[in-house]
């Protein structure tokens, strides 16, 4: 059986993808399950050039298919903050949690909450990409945190009445980002691991 390696060591986001990915004819890794690869550095201006140099870099090194996940929270409000840096948006080694209440403190009387999730998948051999692919979920941030599921900003961000944290994994899986960013790869991973 073919293998893909999952460029991220996000456990929250193997999860997903797993769940997305699962029926395809291949053997899912992680760099949870790697290590001694070399730390990607997340230096790019764009969640487009994160997610291509961790899938090619990874790609490169391992000798595997990889497929990365870059994903921005764009604020409106705050001209597009955090963006390419949500990660560390609240400090170099703040939670999930600081960077949710950064959100709330920014937003703070603030009318228009409109935001966007946007995640970037980037399918890379060792000899270079394959394809990159995006995905854009609108939705509003709360006024404060909702719901027990999920991860990141999963509970400030609300699509439809309930916000991702309230979802179940399946319910968030159906319609999120990241889903629409792997639907859309998919094929394209299918035929890749025909070859
Ligand atoms: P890798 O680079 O190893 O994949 P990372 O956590 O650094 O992991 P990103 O740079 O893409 O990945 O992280 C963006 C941040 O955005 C992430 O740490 C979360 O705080 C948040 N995030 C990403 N996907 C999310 C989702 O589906 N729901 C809520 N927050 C999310």
């Amino acid at each position: 059986m073919k293998a893909l390696l999952l460029a991220t060591h996000n456990p929250d986001k193997v999860r997903e993808i797993k769940d997305l990915l699962k029926g395809l004819p291949v053997k899912l890794y992680s760099l949870l399950d790697f290590e001694g690869l070399s730390e990607v550095i997340e230096d790019e201006p764009t969640i487009l050039g994160n997610a291509t140099k961790k899938a090619y870099q990874m790609a490169q090194e391992s000798q595997m298919l990889c497929l990365a996940d870059d994903t921005g929270l764009f604020i409106e409000a705050l001209e597009g903050e955090p963006g390419v840096f949500s990660a560390r948006w609240a400090g170099p080694s703040c939670s999930y949690r600081d960077n949710r209440l950064k959100a709330l403190e920014l937003l703070d009387g603030i009318v228009d909450r409109t935001a966007e999730f946007r995640t970037v998948v980037a399918l890379a051999a060792p000899d270079g990409i394959i394809a990159t692919k995006e995905g854009i979920v609108k939705g509003v941030i709360t006024t404060e945190e909702r719901g027990e599921h999920g991860f990141g900003y999963d509970a400030i961000f609300e699509v439809g009445a309930l916000t991702y944290a309230e979802m179940t994994d399946e319910q968030k899986n159906e319609l999120s980002h990241r889903a629409l960013a792997i639907q859309a790869i998919l094929p394209i991973i299918e035929t890749t691991i025909k070859l």
